[in-house]
């Protein structure tokens, strides 16, 4: 591991002494407004954070350290045969701040490779619990067995420098992404497929593994979780899986406790598991209406009934973007490109179609277009893993990537606890006052 890690810690030692100058003359630089609505409306578009991973424009959608997706597709390394990119050069990227070469990627392969062992306690931990146990629970409960391999925590109770936090966090972070596609695999195998578990092969890359781990050996497939993999990894970091991974590190929980705690994030309704709800309601669709391939004007009255049921249209809107989500446009081409003639997928375009001018007619909704999940489980579905409960898992197992990365910067970077101040309504009506 030892190239990576140096050249991060170079690059750390670079940024702390750009940062600590600009925070020397400009810190006391005002860089915006509070008013009371987004105090109580969940902070929306206060900026309070620096996540140097990424970064969300309502426009223009998510840029990975200055890069778009399709810059990405076009120019992060791929497998051989391939025409995704591969993760790993995401997370490098992410972590070094530069693109990586082919070499780089292989590196970062082989170093997950090697650190991909899950010990056995944890599998038994996860089978402690009741089969009926959703997904996301599991997954949970597996990230926390495997704290008794903090690097960190073993290391703070012995009295590490703070000058060391960032190397341990590093090694705790490549070990959690190493191990993720085996625990979530697991609980695949073990839920699903009767607990008949398949090794890793370690010849694959680190999408492919989970796919080959889970019983998915299809070429096409490795390429959909090569694409998924990289799409889901980070959103900047105001999201809820980013910001409490960032917040639990902040008080100097080990990288195991942090993603544990974002994970529990991610699987809420609103967040990450909005991408079981969609396919749930495309099913709860189909099935109500007869068809495996609703018209437009059908689910137009679909729409409008979930609505009058004061529910929401799940796979539309989104607290930044202000327009179709990007990651919602790589997944339909690629649909386009490998099942052009999937109803379930035409479906889910024919839903792209009918809903947001509902939800703008509504005149409430700030962002009447699709997200990321609003297409990811008809892609999966084609394959065969039609247990959508999972689905929130492989959001998780993706999400690492940029939280675990962020996470070995709040680190290097010396982020002090998290502490933003909050007040009564008592106050805030003596402000109003002028008390
Ligand atoms: N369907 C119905 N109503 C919606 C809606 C949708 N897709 N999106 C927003 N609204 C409502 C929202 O509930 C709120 O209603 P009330 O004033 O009655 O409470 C109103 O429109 C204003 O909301 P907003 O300001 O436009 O959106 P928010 O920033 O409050 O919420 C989301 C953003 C994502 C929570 C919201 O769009 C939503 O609930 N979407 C459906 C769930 C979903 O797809 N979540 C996944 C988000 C994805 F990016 C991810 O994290 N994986």
């Amino acid at each position: 591991m030892g190239i990576i890690k140096d050249r991060f810690k170079a690059k750390a030692d670079e940024a702390n002494v750009e940062i600590k100058a600009i925070l020397k003359e400009h810190g006391s630089k005002k860089i915006g407004e509070v008013t009371l609505a987004q105090i109580y409306q969940g902070m929306r578009g206060i900026t309070g954070l620096v996540t140097e991973t990424s970064l969300l424009d309502p426009q223009e959608g998510i840029r990975f350290r200055g890069y778009t997706i399709p810059e990405l597709q076009e120019k992060l390394p791929k497998a051989e045969g391939g025409s995704e990119p591969l993760p790993e050069g995401l997370f490098y990227l992410m972590l070094i701040g530069e693109l990586p070469t082919a070499a780089d990627v292989n590196e970062v392969t082989d170093i997950l490779q090697r650190r991909s062992h899950v010990p056995n306690h944890v599998f038994a931990t996860i089978d402690a619990l009741p089969l009926s146990t959703h997904p996301m629970t599991m997954f949970v409960v597996g990230i926390m067995a495997l704290q008794t391999e903090s690097c960190f925590s073993k290391q703070y109770a012995k009295g590490m420098n703070k000058k060391d936090y960032w190397s341990a966090t590093f090694d705790d972070s490549m070990d959690l992404i190493a191990r993720l596609p085996r625990i979530a695999a697991y609980i695949y195998r073990r839920k699903y497929k009767n607990n008949e578990h398949i090794h890793p092969d370690g010849l694959l890359d680190w999408s492919s593994n989970l796919a080959h781990m889970m019983g998915y050996d299809d070429e096409s497939f490795y390429e959909l979780m090569r694409l998924y993999m990289t799409i889901h990894a980070d959103h900047e970091g105001g999201n809820v899986s980013a910001h409490t991974t960032h917040l639990v590190g902040s008080a100097l929980g080990d990288a195991y406790q942090s993603f544990a705690a974002g994970m529990n994030g991610l699987a809420g309704p609103l967040h990450g598991l909005a991408n079981q709800e969609v396919i749930k309601w495309i099913f709860e669709m189909r099935k109500e209406l007869g068809s495996d391939n609703p018209s437009k004007e059908q689910i137009v009255d679909y729409v409008q009934k979930t609505l009058s049921a004061g529910k929401v249209v799940p796979g539309y809107g989104h607290a930044v973007l202000r327009k179709t989500d990007p990651r919602f446009t790589a997944q339909m081409e690629f649909g386009k490109k490998h099942m052009a003639d999937d109803p379930l997928v035409q479906t889910v375009w024919n839903i792209y179609e009918a809903v947001p001018p509902i939800l703008q007619s509504l005149g409430k909704i700030k962002n009447p277009w699709p997200n990321v999940d609003a297409h990811s489980g008809a892609l999966l579905v084609h394959y065969g893993l039609v247990e959508y409960e999972f689905y929130t898992v492989l959001f998780g197992v993706s999400r690492a990537l940029g939280v675990l990365a962020s996470l070995c910067w709040d680190r290097a970077l010396g982020f002090a606890l998290e502490r933003p101040k909050s007040v009564t309504s008592e106050l805030v009506k003596d402000w109003i006052n002028g008390k």
